[in-house]
């Protein structure tokens, strides 16, 4: 890619296209504020255009209809070959879009994002339904089963922190269940997307089962208005989630949401404590604090509390902050000017509510939307710093007596997508386990994600899970066959 700012079009029915009225926006490099693209801006008319195009590629008849399941697999599989063939190139995309460091997005996003299409490809043959006997009949008087068809047309909604990754998570399980999909890419960051676009088509897909249309807000929610779209997948805000919720009311669409976190994480003095420093601090510094399940609410056991603290401090100042594209950068700088403000909000209010700056809580430099690793100790529950989801490298620190005071408190977190525990003592790690109300609970470690475990929210982080074989539930319909026999 030049410096220049290069012209996007997006994939509809096989096609790369303009927006029909020739609406564009520009997707800028966070670490140098310069235009990296201008993408088209789908509203309305090509939202339809879209749908239209993915219910056409899903009518009964149709190539990928017709394809048997273990073709369907063998190009789902051959796309996460190509992402792996282009593994440099795409990681290197996602850094200039996104600001990570490029050397993360190689060993993180590119490979995790082959490995979903590898893993889910898999499934393509091994969607089953049951013979079920019927309980209130004589039996061999009915023949009675179940057989999974795919769900339809899909809209796949995603946001800009693993912007590969997450139309990873989204498409791969999408097309290994048969549907048709349009997905929209964060506006941010929809560079990868369309390159993926790119790949899907070369790995075979047919025209019109993968469509993705670039935009803001508002041409996702035109996506989740459209009366034709079967499903609505969203990756992205509580809010947002809320939003789509609502709107998805008037024809019933199915909907699963993968939202906002406000992790817990818990250290007992008895941890190894240099793991749990180290681990503790890539828990909410990797990816900027950009990540869902960040590790952003640290619970340190009293006696433990100022060595864990200091080990952070410590750990939080050697970070490198600088363009993703440095190979010496462990820390990029945040998705947007806009994001970054938020963040420094947050970091205000702090200061603000009377909590302790420790480490960081201010910009780096002035080109770029680069913030210092931050941590804030002699934090209280009530304030909006250990309240809310940051979503950026901010830390909040909370002393503790008991499990039970750290139970107390989380009863009030209205989110539950991941908790964490350091302990070498096995009885507690469980019971800290089974305590947690979180869909992913972290022993001894963080940040280990995989394409074959479930992955998804308690209470207002979301509904439904992604990965695994559980995410299929979120893409199929059950029908059930009754034939009543010859007598
Ligand atoms: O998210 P949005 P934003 C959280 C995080 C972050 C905050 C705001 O706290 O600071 O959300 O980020 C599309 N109908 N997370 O504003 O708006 C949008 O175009 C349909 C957590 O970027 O939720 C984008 O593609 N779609 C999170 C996607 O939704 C709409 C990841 C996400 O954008 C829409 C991102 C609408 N009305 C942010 N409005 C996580 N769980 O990982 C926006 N969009």
């Amino acid at each position: 890619m030049t410096n220049s700012p290069e012209e996007r079009r997006m994939l509809i029915g096989g096609q790369w296209v303009e927006a029909a009225d020739g609406a564009t926006f520009e997707t800028v490099d966070p670490a140098t504020e310069r235009v990296l693209a201008t993408v088209p801006w789908g509203r309305g008319a090509d939202v339809d255009r879209a749908v239209r195009a993915a219910r056409e590629a899903f009518e009964p008849g149709s190539p990928w209809r017709k394809m048997p399941p273990s073709a369907r697999g063998r190009i789902i599989h051959k796309i996460g070959d190509l992402i792996l063939e282009h593994r440099d190139e795409l990681a290197l995309l996602e850094s200039k879009d996104n600001g990570k460091p490029v050397s993360f997005a190689g060993f993180a996003d590119v490979p995790m994002a082959a490995d979903t299409f590898h893993y889910m490809s898999g499934w393509a043959t091994k969607i089953e339904g049951n013979t079920i006997p019927m309980s209130s009949a004589s039996p061999g008087r009915f023949l009675s089963f179940t057989q999974r068809e795919p769900l339809g047309v899909v809209a796949q909604i995603v946001p800009w922190n693993y912007p590969l990754l997450m139309a990873a998570w989204k498409l791969a399980p999408a097309l290994a269940a048969g549907c048709t999909i349009v997905l929209k890419p964060a506006e941010q960051t929809p560079l990868t997307a369309l390159r993926l676009g790119e790949l899907i088509q070369e790995a075979g897909v047919p025209d019109g089962v993968v469509n993705i249309v670039t935009g803001d807000g508002s041409t996702g929610a035109a996506l989740v208005a459209h009366p034709d779209v079967d499903k609505i997948a969203f990756t992205g805000s509580t809010e947002v989630g809320k939003e789509i919720i609502r709107a998805s009311a008037d024809n019933v669409k199915k909907v699963t949401l993968e939202l906002g976190g406000k992790s817990p994480n818990v250290v007992y003095a008895d941890a190894d404590l240099e793991k749990a420093i180290a681990k503790s601090a890539e828990a909410i510094f990797f990816n900027q604090g950009e990540t869902c399940f960040a590790g952003s609410r640290l619970y340190v056991e009293r006696s433990v509390h100022d060595e864990v603290v200091a080990g952070l401090k410590a750990a939080a100042e050697q970070i490198t902050v600088g363009a993703g594209t440095e190979p010496a950068t462990v820390m990029g700088p945040l998705v947007s000017a806009e994001h970054l403000d938020r963040v420094m909000e947050y970091v205000e209010s702090g200061v603000a509510e009377g909590a302790t700056l420790c480490t960081g809580g201010r910009r780096v430099g002035d080109k770029g939307y680069f913030m210092a690793p931050t941590i804030f100790t002699g934090t209280k529950p009530h304030m909006r710093i250990v309240a809310e989801e940051i979503f950026g490298p901010v830390l909040v620190v909370l002393p503790f007596d008991s499990l039970d005071e750290i139970v107390a408190i989380e009863k009030d977190n209205p989110y539950g997508l991941a908790a964490g525990v350091f302990t070498r003592d096995i009885d507690k790690a469980f019971t800290t386990a089974s305590a947690m109300r979180a869909g992913t609970v972290f022993v001894n470690t963080w940040n280990t994600v995989d394409a074959a475990l479930p992955f998804g929210g308690y209470k207002q982080s979301g509904w439904g899970r992604e990965l695994g074989h559980a995410v299929l539930e979120n893409y199929l319909e059950t029908k059930s066959v009754i034939a009543e026999l010859g007598r």
